[in-house]
């Protein structure tokens, strides 16, 4: 009894100077503790990607050893890396082992309800880097030929096959080869597909993605190469520099480069397209297009949300039967960010979310559903010369999840906040 009112005592006294968590491994000189406010709903494997920027604001003028941080939660070590842009739009191949400013910490945590802390770690003198076991894969194709894709990434929960150029000997030719060029033509949830590409030419993701459809220069895409491989997340790349654009003001020229990263932990897929005009170009449109499929009644949830409203939509014996005779059964605009489709006998589902809109950007997401539905989001915004543009898209599957759950990872995805606190010393 006196020693917890001892201990409640320096809390009181001590709180903000000496911190109650005990100090992880005294070889380890700098620490900063990271709280991640709660959304009210338990969230899995989120991934937090921490800028070095931040790291150099919190560690003041002090050397920071990169080899050296490692992230702490419930006093344990789990898993993090830092990927090195080294200032350059993409991570560096040949990294300069210093912390820049857009140098990334990332690691994945559970957030519960009412949010949770970590500590990040590191040295001011050089420490080796931290080696950790990851269940991800990235490599070249297996059965190119079935699945029409260049490189894979692969855990025990995802499979995503990027595709690089179209194949066909005309590639504006309207046939399977010529579709997907430099996006994702595989992508498989817990074994299901979320693609259906063999069945649909039209499935791939992103659609809308520049250059994805058959045309003259679908077949001038580079092979995807490996970009990243780290325990927390991998990344495979392609590119296609100078192709022509129609726009409302006439032709232009674009660098695209697209990146798609995979979580080790969890299913979750970021997909990112990069566009760099060769001049500007005003009211810029894209329709980008992402699919899902009905099964039958009762057998799938649509989730989304309308501004601060979460909504489902669960078909009928009657709209089913009219989704078969190829009639719209349900549709919505002024939809949020993210669209979800969940299978009751399953339990499980997927969800794709959009990344925050640019500044300027007009935004309009609906979705429409017959047996074969689409979550459509349609933009129209400014690109500048010298400034990328970045669409970004995420795909995340959830086991035995409610649409609370679904809409508590959109959230997230739309800016989590991170607060840090101050250095500490040992
Ligand atoms: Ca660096």
């Amino acid at each position: 009894m006196v020693q917890i009112a001892r201990g409640i005592l320096l809390g009181f006294v001590f709180g903000r100077l000496l911190s109650a968590e005990p100090w992880w491994n005294s070889s380890w000189n700098r620490r900063c503790r990271v709280v991640i406010p709660g959304v009210g709903q338990s969230v899995k494997n989120f991934p937090v990607i921490i800028p070095g920027k931040q790291i150099k604001l919190v560690a003041g003028n002090e050397n920071v050893s990169l080899g050296s941080i490692r992230v702490i939660a419930s006093g344990k070590e789990i898993p993090s890396q830092v990927d090195e842009f080294d200032d350059q739009e993409h991570p560096a191949s040949q990294p300069n082992h210093f912390l820049n400013d857009n140098d990334e910490l990332v690691f994945q945590i559970d957030i519960p309800e009412a949010g949770t802390e970590v500590w990040v770690y590191w040295s001011t003198e050089p420490l080796p880097p931290a080696a950790y076991h990851s269940s991800s894969l990235i490599g070249e194709a297996m059965e190119p030929s079935v699945f029409q894709h260049d490189l894979q990434m692969w855990n025990d929960q995802v499979i995503v096959g990027l595709r690089g150029p179209a194949r066909g000997a005309d590639p504006s030719k309207n046939s399977i080869e010529n579709w997907g060029a430099g996006s994702l033509v595989w992508l498989d949830v817990f074994r299901s597909p979320v693609l259906h590409f063999r069945g649909s030419w039209s499935s791939i993701f992103p659609l809308g993605a520049i250059a994805c459809r058959p045309g003259q220069e679908a077949n001038r895409w580079v092979k995807p190469w490996v970009l990243v491989r780290g325990p927390v997340r991998l990344a495979g790349a392609t590119r296609l520099d100078g192709t022509k654009v129609k726009t409302d003001s006439g032709e232009i020229k674009l660098d695209v480069f697209h990146r798609v990263w995979l979580f080790d932990k969890g299913a979750m897929v970021c997909f990112e397209e990069f566009l760099s005009p060769h001049e500007e170009v005003k009211n810029f449109r894209q329709e980008f297009a992402f699919g899902f499929q009905l099964t039958g009644v009762g057998q799938e949830v649509l989730y989304y949300s309308q501004p601060g409203t979460l909504k489902s939509f669960s078909g009928q014996a009657e709209d089913l039967q009219a989704a078969r005779e190829n009639k719209i059964i349900a549709t919505a605009s002024g939809l949020e960010d993210w669209f979800a489709c969940y299978s009751l006998k399953e339990k499980t589902g997927y969800a794709y979310f959009l990344g925050k809109a640019q500044p300027g950007e007009k935004r309009e997401n609906s979705f429409y559903t017959r047996i074969h539905g689409a979550f459509r989001s349609s933009r129209s915004f400014s690109l500048r010369k010298g400034e990328p543009m970045v669409n970004r898209f995420w795909v995340a599957g959830l086991r035995e999840a409610t649409g609370a759950d679904f809409q508590a990872l959109a959230k997230f995805f739309s800016g989590i906040n991170l607060q840090f606190g101050l250095v500490e010393k040992k």
